[in-house]
């Protein structure tokens, strides 16, 4: 390429906006020049000030090149990667033997720009007989998966490009962006007076001020406000019943709930006034396409399954699925969401399993008793549980408490540092990558990225540390895989695909197989060494078996294995991303299914409604009289992704954010220290004074306190003050957006 410039991808957020990067420094190993990538579908070029630093991710500081053993004393010394894929492999079947495979549980599996390695974990799992997991999703998103399947079978996504109507609730995509080109976008709809933006959030955040009704709710009790516009939208009459009569079902039943709610009254326990309600109601039934996106603010904080029900509710009873600027349902190459349906309870403390997913806050509690199912391993894989959940100190206990943990990562993190083994993996600039957040209706679009560098050391790609773990145990298909090794080398990736689903037929449990077997079959034979492409073949396979229609109109003609054939090869060879889907709002419809109405009755949610009644629950008490939104998103936050704060421009130890008031009223100035307590822990932060942030309300920002080599701290860890009972009752997501807390002056 042209002055070694490279397409790829960032790798910070869910957007993955395309970049364009120039590569020097010492052996070209840095990546000296960052640019948008006009040619990917969906950024178009468009970047945000975070992405700059990337180099700081590629060079980032403790870095790990070789596997890692704990030693007695509890340091760790390296070892060769035979020596330690045996003895993890060993210990690993030990324990699969002595207690069964269930009690191996496995934690990640890929972050905001890697997808892949959870892909190739399924066949070391099959081989352990691993059966529980988890990730992220089930600390933010299982409550919002769950009720979306009992509503539309599916998962929705809101179409903001073509909105008129645009409503954020407990989301700031000034910062966090989650729809492409954020702050470009958001400009745009401030500018245009024919649009507008409703934003549900206590702060005074970026995109609030942008916003023509801002609802500054009170922390925690978004679920009186939406109770409340739902409740003063039924009431008002004017719905569109015949909409209403052909595409949903419990609507009568639904109104009994909503009917005798006293709306002017549950939104002023949430802080707002009439006129307010009265205004953002208009607003929204003027809509002719309203988008929503509800995130943290509301999916980390009180009843928040809850708040995703009443949310969904909102906008379907005032008929916004399906049509331009409204919610849809996109294709997926693969759905990361899972089924959003509960699929059984966890074994000790019986916590529903939400799209496959353990509660992360359950997680500890699982490990930590005498419980003969308890789990017993673990396997952590591109995550920073003891970080990112809530609780790390308990959340430590537990993974020292196992008979083996094992991480597999590109640095030696706060959780990597617990762990008896750790595998270095190469980072997401030295392989082949790529994330399953594809979310666009009308273009939606996967980017496979192709590595920049080589990888570092002796790290490896996830999917070859998952292949080398599988050979090292005796139950390694290894006459299987010569085998369809012969039938690529001759019959290219059709035949190697037939051979499995032959494979497949006389034994089911080769598919949970086929990433690995597909890795070393297919995969040396593909062009440019993509080996880790090889599990995108099956994807495509299913994709064009379920929409072969938006695959044609995304430019790939013929029968579906043809299709599915050409997308494969579009994908391994274009390098800024190819469209797979184009569809249109019918696309939604099809999906939902010609005679599926959108279920309007979730009764245990139902239940909890009844319950608000109460009134807001009180969150403070004397001990601890203040509200912390714990894990805001900044202009310098990137979850753990960058490590050291040195590509922070400003604000490198993540300051707390509170009110002129409170800070006069505890007689602390800006920059000054206070510690901040709750039950679970203490920390000491530095003082922003900011009227973004009400009377008794405070927030830290997400991603900071990251130990170095040395044991120094840069900022506050969140989740050493947050507490893992304090989640929802339903799918046990983390009330981190509501910590109680108190501060204190810290005499220097
Ligand atoms: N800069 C940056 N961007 C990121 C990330 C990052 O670390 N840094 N992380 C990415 C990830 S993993 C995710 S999941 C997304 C998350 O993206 P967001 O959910 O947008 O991020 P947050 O800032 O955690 O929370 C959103 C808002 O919730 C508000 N909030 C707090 N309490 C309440 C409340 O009681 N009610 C309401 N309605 N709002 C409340 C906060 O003030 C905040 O403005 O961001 C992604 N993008
Ligand atoms: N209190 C509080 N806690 C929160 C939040 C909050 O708002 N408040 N936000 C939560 C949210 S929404 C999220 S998504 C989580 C995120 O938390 P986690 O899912 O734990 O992930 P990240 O912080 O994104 O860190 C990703 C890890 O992957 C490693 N890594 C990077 N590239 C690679 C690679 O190519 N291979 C491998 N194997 N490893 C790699 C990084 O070094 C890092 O250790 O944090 C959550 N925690
Ligand atoms: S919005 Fe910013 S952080 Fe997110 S992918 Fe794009 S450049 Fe990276
Ligand atoms: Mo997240």
């Amino acid at each position: 390429m042209d002055n070694n410039w490279h397409s790829s991808a960032c790798i910070l957020c869910e957007n993955n906006c395309g970049i364009k990067v120039q590569l020097g420094g010492e052996q070209g190993r840095e990546i000296v020049r960052i640019r948008g990538d006009e040619e990917h579908p969906a950024s178009a070029g468009y970047l945000c000030q975070k992405a700059s630093g990337l180099n700081h991710y590629q060079n980032g500081r403790d870095r790990i090149t070789t596997p890692l053993k704990r030693q007695a004393d509890g340091s760790f010394a390296p070892i060769p990667w035979d020596q330690a894929c045996r003895e993890i492999m060993d210990r690993f079947t030990a324990i699969r033997d002595q207690h069964g495979g269930d009690k191996i549980f496995y934690y990640g599996g890929g972050g905001q720009g890697n997808h892949l390695p959870g892909a190739f974990a399924v066949a070391t799992r099959a081989i352990l007989g691993s059966r529980y997991r988890s990730n992220a999703l089930a600390q933010e998103k299982t409550g919002e998966f769950w009720v979306n399947a009992q509503m539309f079978g599916h998962q929705v996504r809101g179409d903001f490009e073509h909105c008129d109507v645009a409503f954020f609730i407990g989301k700031n995509p000034w910062q966090s962006h989650g729809v492409p080109r954020a702050r470009a976008f958001l400009k745009d709809l401030h500018k245009d007076p024919k649009r507008h933006m409703i934003v549900v959030d206590p702060v005074l955040t970026e995109t609030a001020k942008l916003a023509d009704i801002h609802l500054r709710v009170r922390p925690g009790t978004d679920a009186w406000l939406l109770t409340a516009l739902v409740a003063q939208l039924i009431q008002s009459g004017n719905l569109d019943d015949s909409w209403l009569q052909d595409h949903t079902e419990g609507l009568e039943q639904l109104r009994e709930y909503f009917l005798g709610v006293d709306a002017v009254a549950y939104a002023a326990m949430a802080g707002i006034s009439e006129t307010q309600l009265a205004e953002t109601l208009a607003l929204l039934k003027s809509a002719r396409g309203l988008a929503v996106f509800e995130d943290l603010g509301v999916q980390m904080n009180r009843h928040s399954s809850l708040n995703s029900y009443l949310e969904k509710l909102l906008w379907v009873l005032l008929g916004h699925f399906g049509v331009p600027g409204g919610q849809n349902i996109p294709a997926q190459l693969q759905n990361v969401a899972g089924s959003g349906r509960v699929s059984g309870a966890t074994p000790v403390t019986q916590a529903p399993i939400i799209s496959g997913l353990v509660p992360c806050n359950v997680i500890a509690e699982e490990i930590l008793n005498d419980h003969p199912d308890r789990f017993r391993a673990i396997l952590i894989e591109a995550a920073n549980p003891v970080h990112s959940l809530a609780g790390s100190d308990h959340f430590r206990k537990a993974l020292r408490s196992l008979d083996l943990t094992v991480v597999i990562d590109i640095a030696m993190t706060e959780t990597a540092s617990e762990a008896d083994y750790v595998l270095p993996a190469a980072t997401q600039y030295e392989k082949w990558e790529a994330t399953f957040f594809n979310f666009e209706l009308h273009a939606n679009y996967f980017h496979l990225r192709k590595p920049l560098f080589a990888a570092l050391g002796d790290s490896l790609p996830e999917a070859e540390i998952h292949a080398r773990l599988i050979e090292a145990s005796a139950d390694a298909p290894v006459a299987l895989v010569a085998k369809l090794k012969q039938v690529a080398e001759s019959d290219g990736p059709q035949g190697v695909m037939e051979a499995l689903l032959g494979e497949m037929g006389q034994d089911s449990s080769v598919a949970r197989m086929a990433s690995y077997l597909l890795y070393r079959s297919l995969g040396p034979l593909l062009p440019d060494n993509a080996r880790e492409a090889a599990v995108l073949l099956p994807l495509a396979l299913q994709f064009a078996g379920r929409e072969s229609e938006s695959l044609a109109r995304a430019g790939y003609a013929g029968d579906p294995v043809s299709q599915a054939l050409a997308l494969f090869d579009a994908m391994t060879k274009q390098h800024s991303g190819v469209v797979f889907a184009r569809d249109t709002e019918q696309d939604s419809w099809r999906r939902l299914g010609p005679d599926r109405p959108i279920n309007l009755v979730i009764p245990p949610l139902l239940a909890e409604l009844e319950g608000l009644s109460k009134g807001p629950e009180t969150m403070t008490s004397s001990q601890y009289p203040f509200v912390l939104s714990a894990g805001e998103r900044r202009d310098y936050s990137a979850n753990t992704i960058y490590r050291g704060p040195e590509w922070r421009r400003k604000d490198r130890t993540g300051a707390l954010r509170i009110n002129p008031e409170d800070a006069r009223s505890l007689g602390v100035q800006d920059n000054e220290q206070l510690r901040v307590t709750s039950e679970a822990g203490t920390a000491i932060t530095c003082v922003q004074i900011s009227d973004r942030m009400m009377p008794g309300h405070l927030s830290l920002p997400n991603g900071f306190g990251l130990d170095n080599a040395n044991g120094e701290r840069s900022g506050v860890a969140v989740n050493e003050l947050t507490s893992p009972g304090h989640r929802d009752k339903f799918a046990g997501t983390p009330f981190h957006k509501s910590v109680a807390v108190r501060l204190e002056r810290v005499e220097s």
